[in-house]
């Protein structure tokens, strides 16, 4: 079963990294808006190095608060009013209302079980907007987080959606119903997983058809040579008579 984890995965060079991609969506525009890539990678300039955030090519550290943010470190960093658990990711709207975004991007045709949990990390937070977003048409879950630690989880049914290759799926977060991006730092969890084909089932008719086709062809060939060995008989019978 293949497995994508988007903090087990984080890429600190790339981006698109594999199936996930950073960046962002315009204002008003989280369904169908056109995803912009962050273009580069830094890390905290004030004492805080081990969080590293991507960003747009008119934006970095506390300018536009627009990025998708990573603790390199295993244990939480306290920033200010912020606690980034180990290892994790979180995501932070801009000032002018768009949105952030991660990208996952399926690699083949297949039934896709998306498992998120998005939480706030900052003691002022007020209202933040969530969304999951199937190829920049269809909104499979839209919740407003708020007030500090407020954390709302979106889970597909074991047996997943079928989603073909290639199909983009965004997972968002915005300023929310308060229009203001103060405060709106919010972790990111997301783990998906592809489902198998049925359980052994085509390997299991292939191998039957395989044998029945073997046995088959036997029966044939050994049908033909004995209609062969049949005709010979029969005309060597039929010299020796004249
Ligand atoms: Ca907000």
């Amino acid at each position: 079963m293949a497995k994508w984890s988007l903090s087990s995965d984080f890429s600190l060079i790339r981006n698109p990294s594999s199936v996930w991609s950073y960046g962002s969506k315009p204002t008003g525009h989280h369904v169908a808006g056109i995803f912009s890539l962050f273009t580069h990678l830094e890390q905290e300039p004030n004492g805080h190095d081990e969080i590293v955030g991507w960003f747009g090519i008119d934006n970095s550290w506390y300018i536009h608060g627009l990025s998708v943010y990573y603790n390199t470190k295993p244990t939480n960093v306290i920033m200010g009013p912020i606690t980034f658990p180990g290892n994790s990711v979180a995501m932070h709207p801009a000032d002018d209302g768009r949105f952030s975004v991660v990208r996952f991007t399926t690699p083949k045709d297949g039934n896709y079980v998306l498992d998120a949990t998005f939480a706030h990390i900052d003691k002022c937070a007020l209202n933040t907007g969530v969304y999951i977003i199937y190829n920049n048409l269809m909104t499979l879950w839209e919740i407003d987080l708020a007030g500090p630690e407020d954390s709302k989880s979106f889970k597909t049914t074991d047996k997943g959606i079928s989603i073909k290759a290639n199909e983009p799926i965004d997972f968002i977060v915005g300023v929310g119903l308060d229009n203001n991006y103060v405060c709106d730092m919010t972790l990111a969890r997301v783990d998906i997983h592809l489902l198998e084909d049925q359980p052994g089932f085509p390997i299991i008719a292939g191998s039957i058809g395989f044998v029945l086709g073997i046995s088959i062809s036997a029966i044939l060939f050994y049908i033909y040579k004995r209609y062969r060995e049949n005709r010979r008989n029969a005309n060597v019978g039929y010299q020796v008579i004249n």
